[in-house]
């Protein structure tokens, strides 16, 4: 990729990424180290502005949509044709890490940041975003920014979502400030002529293969469900087993079957988690009367995905008739998979051999705003270890010299992509 008519290195400022890194792991609901950011809580706010000043400080014309999506821009010499897109998200589940989607946010400003500072001239524009509302705990739903701008979600549906207090979609992005119709969230089509992610791993393979970056070919697609189950309470000394309806047990029932069904699956893809469950009342001398779970299944293959999650189903029937529980089984989201595109991924490889660093062809089996942005540009991601694998948890970590890899294969993938 020629940078321009010399061909100066480009070079990362490491130092002050790993300080931007660090200043916004410190905006947050919980002490550090801990980082939580949940959508459109005063700390994902503070969070906003912070992405706001770091684009304006990497020279970056910034708007945003009214869903909360953020866009950062430098306008090439040909701004009419398709752009070339990048980003992540800053929003983060309670006792996350701090580098989960902020190196793909605060790196892609670094990596458009030093193109200019190399003389590069794009010829379309760059554009970097920080997707609204990633992750799903606020309202259960994950990669909600991205699914409206790929049109993967209906208005209607993503308008009758709800957090936990009962607040609708709508009444907390006007509290955050954003208005306008959901409708007008959707890219035109053709808006991205490529789409590139960098992001941690969120797994243990890059680290212990020695490589320093990934290329992801494929996304494993994700489901979501929840079940809630009525039983009978009663007072834990009086009612005796025979009588008993325990929604808890049913519960534990259901999120052993998931496991179960999971492991029997036939592939080392199948992932299934119980990360929420709740019971009512919650008193130690009192059998519980409800019980509620959200249930997390991912395979790389639908088919696979489906043949679990029947089998789920047919164990959770049979839990409930064996306790005389009733149960609601719903499904939150059920997404396929998506492939990355062959010539990104060839062009991104390229960069990565230009640089004298070896990378890996992957399977993504976290899911990211790119599993959406693939249904509307060719799009690949660019993955960095991060130690033991660990992530969604205070301890993810990535040094800044695998975080430096990273954003020079980006900045170097984007200015091919630009040029
Ligand atoms: O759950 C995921 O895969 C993503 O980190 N939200
Ligand atoms: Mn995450
Ligand atoms: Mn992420």
């Amino acid at each position: 990729m020629s940078t321009s008519n010399s061909e100066p290195k480009i070079t990362i400022d490491s130092a002050g990424l790993a300080r931007r890194i660090d200043e916004l792991a410190l905006i947050s609901e919980a002490p550090a180290p801990v980082v939580t950011r949940v959508l459109f809580s005063e700390a994902d706010m503070r969070g906003r502005e912070y992405v706001r000043r770091a684009a304006r400080e990497a020279g970056l014309a910034v708007r945003e949509d009214p869903v909360g999506n953020i866009f950062a821009r430098w306008d090439g010499s040909e701004p009419g044709l398709p752009a070339v897109g990048s980003g992540s998200h800053t929003d983060a589940i309670p006792n996350a890490g701090r580098y989960d989607g902020v190196v793909g946010v605060l790196g892609a400003f670094e990596a458009l940041a030093a193109l200019k500072r190399a003389g590069f001239r794009p010829r379309r524009s760059l554009e970097v975003v920080m997707f609204t509302s990633e992750e799903p705990t606020r309202f259960g739903l994950g990669c909600l920014g991205s699914r409206l701008m790929a049109g993967s979600i209906s208005v209607k549906k993503a308008a009758a979502l709800r957090d936990r207090e009962g607040r609708t979609l709508d009444e907390l992005r006007a509290a955050a400030g954003y208005a306008g119709p959901l409708r007008s969230v959707r890219l035109p089509p053709g808006y991205y002529h490529a789409f590139v992610e960098l992001h941690i791993e969120q797994g243990p393979i890059l680290e212990k293969e020695g490589i320093p970056i990934g290329i992801v070919e494929h996304i494993a697609g994700p489901s979501s469900y929840r079940v809630t189950l009525h039983g009978e309470g009663g007072h834990a000394g009086a009612v005796l087993m025979p009588a008993r309806h325990d929604a808890m047990l049913a519960g534990a029932e259901i999120a052993l079957a998931v496991e179960r069904a999971v492991l029997n699956s036939g592939s080392p893809d199948t992932v299934g988690t119980v990360g929420v469950f709740r019971i009512e009342p919650g008193a130690v001398n009192s059998v519980p009367f409800k019980a509620y779970l959200e249930i997390d299944l991912r395979d790389a293959r639908l088919d696979t995905r489906s043949k679990a999650l029947a089998e789920i189903r047919g164990s959770a029937v049979k839990a409930c008739e064996g306790r005389g529980v009733s149960m609601e089984f719903e499904e939150i989201n059920a997404d396929p998979p998506a492939a990355g595109d062959p010539e990104t991924v060839a062009i991104a490889e390229k960069s990565c051999a230009k640089l004298g660093l070896r990378s890996l062809r992957m399977v993504s089996r976290a899911y990211h705003d790119s599993l959406f942005m693939a249904r509307v540009s060719p799009t690949t991601m660019i993955f960095i270890p991060c130690r033991n694998g660990w992530s969604h948890r205070p301890e993810e970590f990535s040094t800044p010299g695998h975080i430096a890899s990273g954003v020079e294969v980006l900045a170097h993938t984007l200015g091919r992509l630009a040029a």
